[in-house]
């Protein structure tokens, strides 16, 4: 879709779809929109904007955003009428992610290759771009401009939606049992349960936003969040085990006293052969949701494989023993 609005036409197919591409385009669109939102408070630049700033540039891979886009264009949604969406749930993964680096949760020292918020700011005024992206996430969703895109009762039951997503039920549930985790053994019911809340939830939230969005119907939108609930598993099972088998970088790791086979995941509590098995079964669960939809959901579909294929095509014999070692 243009940016002048105009609805997006499915014209993807496996045999052609470039996914990267595609991410490129749609990253390039959230990053300028989320760029806008902070130029608003250029004037009052002071170190809590630039702490904002910092907390979403330079960005991650905007996999939540561009989630919402590609479920809306589904659908034939409007990028005009998806975009807010889409800024939010990045601004309330940001936020997420500085309250999660603080020496309070994680105590991470490095994000994306690069020193943690409050390791630049200070843990109060990081604390407070956290607070601040949260609360901003809120205001970009009720402007009058979302609301002339969209009726007020969709957009105030997508908020309540989106609220109950990273509350207590949700992202903010989801950390709590994690921390509490921290202390106990668990098994997997237990780690499902911690990663449903805690990552998964806002991955639905953004693919059943974008759906809403677009006007999926309610059968539609079923299968967009049984979806979005095999992606959240599988997008944290494969992060698990990429941190287990080293692809994330050392500095990144988490720095609470506790290395990452002791952590409330899948391959610490079934180990990385399991996991994987189950990443793939996730896999599968996803494609099948996404069936129905034909060439119009490419992009869903090439997301979901990448998410799961980053930690199946890895040799696991060779890792298993450096990390034995
Ligand atoms: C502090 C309320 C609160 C919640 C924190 C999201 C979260 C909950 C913690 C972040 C730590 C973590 C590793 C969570 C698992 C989810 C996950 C893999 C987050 C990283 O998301 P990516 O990979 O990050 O999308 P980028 O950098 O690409 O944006």
């Amino acid at each position: 879709m243009s940016a002048t609005g105009l609805a997006v036409k499915a014209t993807h197919s496996a045999a052609n779809f470039d996914l990267e591409s595609y991410l490129r385009s749609r990253t390039a669109a959230v990053d300028r929109a989320l760029d806008s939102y902070l130029k608003r408070y250029a004037d009052q630049s002071g170190t809590i904007w630039k702490a904002m700033h910092y907390g979403l540039f330079p960005g991650g891979k905007r996999i939540r955003p561009i989630l919402v886009l590609a479920a809306g264009e589904i659908f034939a949604g409007r990028r005009k009428a998806l975009l807010p969406f889409a800024c939010a749930v990045e601004m309330i993964h940001g936020y997420s992610l500085i309250h999660d680096d603080l020496p309070a949760l994680d105590n991470d020292d490095v994000r994306r290759g690069e020193p943690t918020n409050h390791k630049i700011f200070g843990d109060g005024i990081a604390l407070l771009a956290g607070d601040g992206l949260l609360t901003e996430a809120f205001h970009v969703l009720s402007a009058p401009g979302v609301l002339k895109c969209l009726p007020a009762e969709l957009v105030l039951k997508l908020i309540h939606e989106l609220s109950h997503a990273v509350g207590i039920a949700g992202l903010v549930g989801g950390q709590a049992f994690d921390l509490e985790a921290e202390r106990r053994e668990v098994d997997i019911g237990v780690v499902e349960y911690i990663h449903v809340r805690k990552t998964g939830a806002l991955i639905r939230a953004s693919l059943r936003l974008g759906a809403q969005v677009a006007g999926a119907k309610p059968a539609q939108l079923k299968r967009i969040a049984r979806f979005g609930e095999y992606l959240g598993l599988a997008f944290q099972i494969a992060d698990d085990i990429l941190d287990i088998l080293g692809e994330t970088a050392p500095g990144e790791r988490a720095e609470s006293g506790h290395s990452e086979w002791n952590k409330a995941t899948y391959p610490s509590v079934i180990g990385i052969a399991a996991a994987q098995q189950r990443l793939k079964e996730l896999r599968r669960q996803c494609l099948r949701e996404l069936a129905p939809f034909g060439p119009g959901a490419e992009a869903l579909r090439a997301i979901a494989r990448q998410v799961a294929d980053r930690a199946l095509n890895m040799n696991g014999e060779a890792l298993t023993k450096e990390i034995q070692s």
